[in-house]
């Protein structure tokens, strides 16, 4: 006997209610549904009940040190070949230089990601991080996904331990959760094929945990995949977190295709990227943060992702270039007064976070 629509979002909300886990048919069942107000009205039990009316945001800047990059992923706009126009590297002078402006605006958190430059080598990035670390002893330096982290495996011939070892002495304080767009092989190999892969991207994030760092993890979706795909990747996430609890959030990434091998796709609608947000707060249980990236989202879709399992707004980043790269020409900052005002707009309190999600300061006017 098949089950009415009705019957099955009504047994998931007791599952929910109850604090029950979500199987992969009920994931797929939620992404399936258009049912999208019921949907939010699910994921902000969740994010009531851990977060009360709470939103968090953090003043940070993104540092991209270079864009030059051996692979070529196919929904990527920002790499380019070593002597192709645009190509750049930063010496670690100027990075230290563009973290003293942030700095001054009252950065608490460089978030460091670049490409992965065929022939620079390890030390730079130990000096960049040993001389940033001695320059500004407050900033929490965020540095390197897991596809960075195993480039650098490649490249000293090395061990993971020796190189979360030395990053860790250079300065290293928690890694960003870039880099696992869509798990699903098939997938990956027509997205990424020669990009790390998801089992060596979840292992590595194993290690970064077991080392005693926190990292985050991502998913990059509206592209080529689909909704089995992306709960395949959230449980993916959730078995991990279950073995180690060192992912502190996830931030659900809207593919932006202008410029990459994916022009012709239009990229999810905000419909779809509030159920993305909704089912990923719902599936993973065991993640305490649930990021509404504004950079990808725009800003008015994350300020409605509040409502809809989202409790942090990320930052005021601060000179973007990924989804610049990839078209979007608008938004590439944010003040703090503005993300304040997004966030209480949309009914919540904002308060200041550190990359640990500790308050800051409590903004009371
Ligand atoms: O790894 C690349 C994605 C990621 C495109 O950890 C694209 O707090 C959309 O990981 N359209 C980098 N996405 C951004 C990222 C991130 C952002 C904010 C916070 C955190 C965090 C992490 O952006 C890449 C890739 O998955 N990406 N190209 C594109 N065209």
């Amino acid at each position: 006997m098949t089950q009415t629509n009705a019957s099955r979002l009504f047994e998931i909300e007791e599952k929910v209610i109850a604090g029950e886990r979500l199987t992969f048919e009920d994931g797929l069942y939620l992404f399936e549904s258009n049912d999208l107000a019921s949907l939010g009205r699910l994921a902000n039990i969740v994010r009531r009940r851990r977060h009360a009316n709470i939103t968090y945001y953090n003043i940070n800047r993104h540092l991209n040190p270079t864009n030059i990059c051996y692979w070529d992923c196919g929904f990527c706009a920002f790499y380019r070949k070593p002597n192709q126009e645009g190509a750049y590297l930063f010496t670690v002078e100027q990075c230290v230089e563009m973290v003293g402006q942030a700095k001054a605006a009252g950065a608490t958190e460089v978030h460091i990601v670049g490409g992965l430059h065929p022939t620079l080598p390890f030390d730079y990035y130990l000096e960049l991080l040993s001389t940033l670390k001695k320059e500004y002893p407050d900033i929490h330096l965020k540095a390197f996904t897991m596809v960075e982290l195993d480039h650098f495996k490649r490249i000293t011939h090395k061990t993971d331990e020796y190189v979360l070892e030395k990053l860790k002495e250079a300065g290293l304080d928690s890694c960003p959760g870039g880099g696992a767009e869509i798990f699903d092989e098939q997938v990956r190999k027509q997205i990424c094929k020669h990009k790390t892969s998801a089992k060596r991207w979840l292992e590595m994030s194993r290690k970064v945990h077991q080392f005693g760092f926190k990292s985050n993890a991502t998913m990059l979706y509206g592209h080529i995949e689909s909704y089995s795909h992306r709960v395949d990747h959230l449980i993916r996430l959730r078995e991990l977190q279950d073995e180690t609890g060192g992912f502190q959030c996830f931030i659900p990434l809207a593919f932006h295709p202008k410029d990459t091998e994916y022009a012709h796709l239009p990229g999810p609608s905000a419909i779809d990227s509030l159920k993305t947000v909704a089912v990923s707060r719902l599936m993973l249980d065991n993640f305490d943060h649930i990021k509404a990236y504004w950079v990808m989202l725009g800003k008015q879709v994350a300020q409605v992702a509040l409502h809809f399992g989202a409790n942090d707004m990320d930052g005021t980043v601060m000179e973007e270039r990924i989804t610049y790269a990839a078209g979007k020409v608008s938004e590439r900052e944010a003040t703090r007064n503005e993300i304040i005002q997004l966030i209480r707009e949309a009914g919540f309190e904002a308060i200041e976070r550190d990359t640990l999600y500790r308050p800051v300061m409590e903004v009371t006017q």
